[in-house]
């Protein structure tokens, strides 16, 4: 040390918040991480990214490709190290054996979720590489993580509201988060909303803890965990009730105005014309959806009211979408809401006239409302809430910002995929259909033979879902796993062959726009690599792009050539390498905001309308409006449980550590090092327990150990644990701990997979039940 000090632009790749940085180069060593405010997402640097040289130096980080020697289930694997070309022949030779012998379905390649790792440098070429090959699935979390943000809101939207429609947080007049906390979970978000409050915007937040921003909203609705449905269905009735809804944009660009039919629930059809739809203006009138057209002005439809309309096959009776919508609704007032989620009524009934009055509200939703049996409908119920403001694609609302302009490494599929992935057939509408293999669906085909080859790149699978000892039994059932990761973990353990993977700040990445505002969007950075990978450490990139080579597939990988890859990446924008490498603080493209893009193109849907009312889900057997459904296992559902599991368990992210990951890291352990339960003080007395005791959590499927943390803005029936511990922290001197058995933090272990969501298969892992006694 002591030497020249150089300070680079860079930004944190270790979350989805991508927050611009500045890299302190001491003497040519990596030591230091700090913001970079003049990047769009560089307010602030969070303690794990100003741990990213801890991480690096680490340890405990994988040098060499290594392969099992004792069968998997043995207590030591007997791990020898292998060279890499034996490594990457041997991985190329068991695919195209098992695509071969048992069909390309019965491939798996997996990911760590970008939003969580650095994959999101590499993420979209694994997917690249699992299409050159002909596999059907990618496991990536979809039902856990991004469903509510991107497959749910499809049916409404036909879009990935608020994934890929930002939240325009720097002109919203009321925020929205429900479910969701940026300021554990994405900076970039917290640090805008902060500065948006400043200016005088609303803020509503959605959580049974007050956690994060709760403490600055102007409402905090403490609602039960799985319950949230009935809190938008409750809004929506209020904002119908009142007229706090923008009748225009419901009439214009939401399928309200088509008919239902009383007598079977179903959309109407026009006579001699299948794919036409009748909407009531004084007479029955066609719509048809291919031009996006209505025989009159939209402004002369009908919202309200019962129609007799005649068909060739006699009279039938017809309400519009809206009325029907209404009806459903006025069941759900503020009180029946408030006693099912515990919100009062005049809470809701406060927050509902604030989103109307304080518009444009912008909003994001996210793992609280992941994690259910009851997501799709949760999210289909926020979405419809939502589209009543007439806020979608609006500035201040939830904005597709302009992207700068590239080639796409793996450009959605132009036709329905050969081989579906694994789980299609049960659930035709989920992840599957996106080429998304769910949890649940993995391990059942993993254990009944299905599932012959499994490339993971950071995934801890085994950790990350309910059901660990499920988990680990399915993966010990494949014939073939490699695993390429920066640490050992609970998965790598399972594997035949593991990688050692360079850390984010050893290796170049491309990243194109940074998603939180046009600004952000219209930055394109390469990053610089900070230090030599350590051992024979390999990029994620370099990985995919040489055994693309192995597996017969390198022309759709450049010839192994990465360079040549973001090259063709960048094409389009007109920028090149080396003007990136020249400026490593980014290029900007300038670019316009496009609002209400609908207005040109109607939306992707069946009806090209914001689809209040979801005929695909309807054929599916789904309710086609939104629907309450109660939380499979709960005080109300199962009254059977709940006299011997009497709390509901929910669960959340640590601000120290990125999921499974990071424990052993001093600088983060140091400040979280021991897993922790949050319980209301009362709920903790009638129990004998104190603040910091080690206590049992124990759920209809085992117990695991954590320590119990106050937390008196909990309901007293809720409490909150954490799941992701397994790693110990030699240097604070700080246990592992197993993840099965006696002794285990693992919550994962005793949180079902099943009942999914039945469209998705989300897994429940935020609404169970349990008791809390004293270790
Ligand atoms: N520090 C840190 N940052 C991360 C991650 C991390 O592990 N650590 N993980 C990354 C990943 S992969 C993701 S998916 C994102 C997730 O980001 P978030 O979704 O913000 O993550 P959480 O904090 O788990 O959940 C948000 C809130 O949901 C609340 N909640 C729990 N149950 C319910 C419920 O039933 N209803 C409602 N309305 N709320 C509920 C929790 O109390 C919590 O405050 O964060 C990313 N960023
Ligand atoms: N109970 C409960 N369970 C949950 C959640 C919850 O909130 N509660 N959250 C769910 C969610 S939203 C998600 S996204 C999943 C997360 O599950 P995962 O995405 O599997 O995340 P981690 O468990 O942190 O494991 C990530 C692994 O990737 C490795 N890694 C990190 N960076 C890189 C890299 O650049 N390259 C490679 N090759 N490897 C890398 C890490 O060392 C680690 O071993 O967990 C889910 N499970
Ligand atoms: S929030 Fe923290 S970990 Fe996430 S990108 Fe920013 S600095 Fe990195
Ligand atoms: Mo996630």
């Amino acid at each position: 040390m002591g030497g020249a000090v150089r300070r680079v632009p860079t930004y944190c790749p270790l979350c989805v918040s991508k927050c611009g940085a500045t890299a302190v180069i001491d003497d040519g060593v990596f030591v230091a991480l700090e913001p970079d405010p003049s990047h769009p997402t560089g307010q602030a640097v969070c303690i794990k990214g100003k741990a990213a040289p801890a991480v690096l130096n680490h340890p405990d980080r994988l040098l060499y490709p290594v392969r099992r020697t004792a069968p998997k289930g043995a207590a030591d694997p007997g791990w020898q190290r292998i060279s890499w070309d034996e490594a990457l022949d041997t991985i190329a030779a068991r695919l195209t054996a098992a695509a071969r012998e048992y069909g390309p379905e019965s491939v798996v390649f997996a990911s760590a979720s970008p939003s969580t790792s650095a994959m999101s440098d590499a993420i979209d070429w694994v997917d690249r590489l699992r299409r050159a090959v002909g596999s059907p699935n990618l496991a990536v979390y979809m039902e856990l993580c991004a469903w509510g943000r991107m497959g749910a809101p499809l049916f409404t939207f036909g879009a990935p509201v608020p994934a890929a429609y930002m939240p325009d947080l720097d002109n919203a007049g009321c925020i929205l988060f429900w479910g969701y906390n940026p300021s554990v979970a994405r900076l970039a978000h917290a640090t805008a909303t902060t500065a948006a409050l400043r200016l005088g915007a609303k803020l509503v937040v959605v959580d049974p803890r007050r956690a994060g921003l709760a403490s600055k909203a102007d409402h905090w609705l403490r609602v039960r965990p799985g319950t949230d449905a009935a809190l938008a269905l409750a809004m929506t009735q209020v904002m119908i009730t009142r007229g706090w809804y923008d009748e225009d944009f419901v009439r214009r660009w939401t399928n309200a105005p088509l008919l239902v039919r009383s007598d079977t629930g179903e959309l109407l059809r026009a006579d001699g014309d299948p794919a036409g739809y009748v909407a009531w203006a004084g007479r029955p009138v066609r719509y048809d959806p291919s031009a996006g057209r209505y025989e009159v002005d939209e402004s002369q439809l009908d919202l309200t009211g019962t129609h007799v309309v005649p068909t060739a096959a006699g009279q039938v009776v017809c309400r519009p979408v809206f009325a029907v919508l209404a009806e459903e609704c006025a069941r759900m007032t503020p009180e029946a809401a408030a006693e099912l989620t515990g919100v009062p009524a005049e809470e809701i009934e406060a927050c509902a006239r604030t989103l109307w009055e304080s518009r444009p509200v912008a909003f994001y939703t996210w793992s609280g409302l992941e994690q259910h049996n009851n997501v799709t409908q949760t999210v289909r119920a926020i979405d419809v809430l939502y589209t009543l403001t007439g806020c979608l694609d609006a500035p201040g609302g939830n904005v597709l910002f302009s992207a700068v302009p590239a080639n796409p490494v793996a450009p959605r599929a132009a036709a329905a995929e050969q081989v579906q992935a694994l789980g299609f057939t049960e659930r035709p509408l989920g992840p599957a259909r996106l080429g998304f293999v769910t949890g649940s669906a993995l391990y059942e085909a993993a254990l009944d033979g299905r599932v012959r080859a499994l490339l993971t790149f950071g995934a801890n699978l085994v950790m990350a879902h309910g059901d660990t000892a499920r988990g680990r039994k399915a993966l010990a059932a494949v014939d073939f796993v490699a695993h390429a990761d920066l640490f050992m973990n609970p998965t790598a353990e399972l594997a035949d062959i593991v990688l050692p993977v360079a850390a984010a700040f050893e290796a170049e990445a491309l990243r194109i726009g940074f998603e939180t505002s046009q600004d952000a969007q219209s930055l394109v950075q390469l990053r610089t690599p900070l230090a030599a990978p350590r051992g024979e450490a390999r990029s994620d990139l370099q990985i995919l792009f040489a055994l693309a080579e192995r597996l017969g597939v390198g022309d759709q990988f450049f010839g192994g050539d990465i360079e040549a890859a973001f090259r063709h990446q960048l094409e389009p924008a007109g920028i090149t390498l080396e003007q990136l490498r020249d400026n490593p603080a980014g290029v900007r493209v300038p670019l316009t905001t496009a609002y209400r893009k609908y207005r040109d193109t109607g939306f992707r849907t069946p009806t090209r309308k914001i689809e209040l009312y979801s005929e695909t889900l309807g054929a599916a057997g789904a309710p086609p409006l939104p629907t309450y459904s109660e939380p499979a296992t709960s005080p109300r559902s199962r009254p059977d449980l709940a006299a011997e599991f009497p709390l509901v368990l929910t669960c959340a992210k640590s601000l120290w550590f990125c999921e499974s990951q990071h424990r052993g890291i001093a600088a983060l352990r140091k400040s979280m090092p021991d897993p922790q339960v949050e319980l209301h003080p009362d709920t903790a007395a009638a129990r004998g327990i104190a603040a910091g005791d080690w206590v049992r959590i124990s759920t209809p499927a085992g117990s695991v150990q954590a320590r119990a943390k106050f937390n008196a803005g909990l309901d007293p029936s809720v409490v909150c644990g954490q799941h992701g511990w397994w790693q110990g922290c030699a240097d604070l001197d700080l246990p592992g701990y197993p993840v099965e058995g006696p002794g285990s933090a693992n919550l994962n272990l005793v949180l079902p997979q099943q009942p999914g969501d039945p469209i998705s298969d989300s897994a429940p892992l935020r609404s169970s039940l349990c008791d809390i006694t004293p270790l």
